[in-house]
């Protein structure tokens, strides 16, 4: 029976990337911090995904400040050997939310604007972020790649809206923009997780998501209703320690501490699942909906909502591609597989 299912499995793999298949190329949009940080924990698994070529890396403020983003990742990248992926510093503030007080004292680091402090390990040696701006490689490299880019993102939209209204031409010429933000109230396990109905991208910046959901771009949105499906526990976290990389160690290292408290409650893998949808899409199922975010200020600034089809007030609002359902064994699996995989040995990527 186990053979079976793994057999059903590699065959969805294949059919999905057939062997010799050019990898997707993507930028990496990120409101980064340090493992165990989601956002880290996914691009440690894309850096051993040989469907994927990162073409660069681009920070944003959102769980930390985006000082704190370009300080992580620049790390992360010189102790797991992969410092010839370009990092692209960007947006420090989203585009119209100011925060208060409120914010400050609950997750604020977008408003709070902190300065880096060292990571675990002092900060990286010798790699230093790229002088472009990361809305100006976004529509540059959209530009010359045009509808062959895929933009993973995994913090507020603040850099893509930016990229949309630097370029007309944007949201027509990237292949598709995969997101890890929102909640749907009208499917299961939809409410937020910041406020009591909006996702904490979608609330720091209300007014980029809009803009970027109803660009026309081809979207995938990874909300928080399947984000709930895949829960990292200990038995996944001992297969990953019981391996010896430079990836297994840091992940060691900075969640080894913390698994004991963890019970079977451990940390939701919101951005590995939407950042999986391009290695496996079998993983979900997904469905075709309208999804617009209120902007409004009030009680529902930057709740999302959706439905099969357009209601009064969402006119304008596109329909995009929305993942529902996940298989958690398949998808927890190709995980801990990829991210115990030894270092990538390919060439370096050639830089865009
Ligand atoms: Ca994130």
């Amino acid at each position: 029976m186990t053979r079976h299912l793994a057999c059903v499995g590699l065959l969805a793999l294949l059919a999905a990337h057939p062997v010799g298949a050019q990898p997707h190329k993507i930028v990496f949009d990120t409101d980064f911090a340090f493992p165990p940080q989601d956002d880290a924990m996914t691009l440690l698994f894309m850096l051993n995904c040989p469907e994927v070529e990162i073409l660069g890396i681009t920070t944003v403020a959102g769980n930390r400040s985006v000082n704190v983003a370009n300080a992580d990742v620049l790390k992360v990248l010189e102790v797991v050997g992969r410092a010839e992926i370009p990092v692209y510093p960007g947006a420090a503030a989203p585009l119209v939310h100011e925060g208060t007080a409120w914010d400050r004292e609950r997750h604020g680091g977008w408003y709070a604007n902190d300065p880096a402090p060292a990571p675990p390990g002092g900060f990286a040696a010798s790699k230093a972020l790229e002088a472009r701006s990361a809305v100006e490689f976004l529509v540059d490299v959209v530009r010359r790649h045009p509808g062959q880019v895929t933009v993973l993102a995994l913090g507020p939209l603040t850099n893509l809206a930016l990229a949309m209204r630097l370029d007309r031409d944007f949201a027509r010429s990237v292949r598709q923009i995969v997101i890890m933000g929102g909640a749907l109230a009208s499917l299961p396990d939809g409410g937020g997780n910041h406020t009591p109905n909006a996702e904490f991208n979608f609330y720091v910046d209300p007014e980029a998501a809009r803009i970027v959901l109803r660009s026309g771009a081809p979207i995938v949105l990874s909300p928080l209703n399947i984000s709930r499906q895949a829960r990292f526990t200990r038995p996944w976290y001992e297969r990953i320690a019981a391996v010896d990389t430079p990836t297994t160690r840091l992940i060691r290292d900075r969640l080894g501490p913390r698994v004991a408290q963890w019970g079977d409650r451990g940390p939701l893998m919101y951005d590995q699942v939407a950042a999986a949808y391009l290695v496996d899409p079998t993983l979900m199922k997904t469905i075709a909906w309208y999804v617009d975010v209120d902007a409004n200020p009030g009680p529902n600034y930057g709740v999302s909502v959706g439905a099969p089809d357009l209601w009064p007030g969402a006119e304008g609002a596109k329909k995009v591609t929305v993942q529902t359902e996940l298989d958690f064994d398949r998808f927890i699996r190709l995980y801990v597989e990829r991210v115990t995989r030894p270092p990538r040995t390919s060439p370096p990527p050639t830089r865009p």
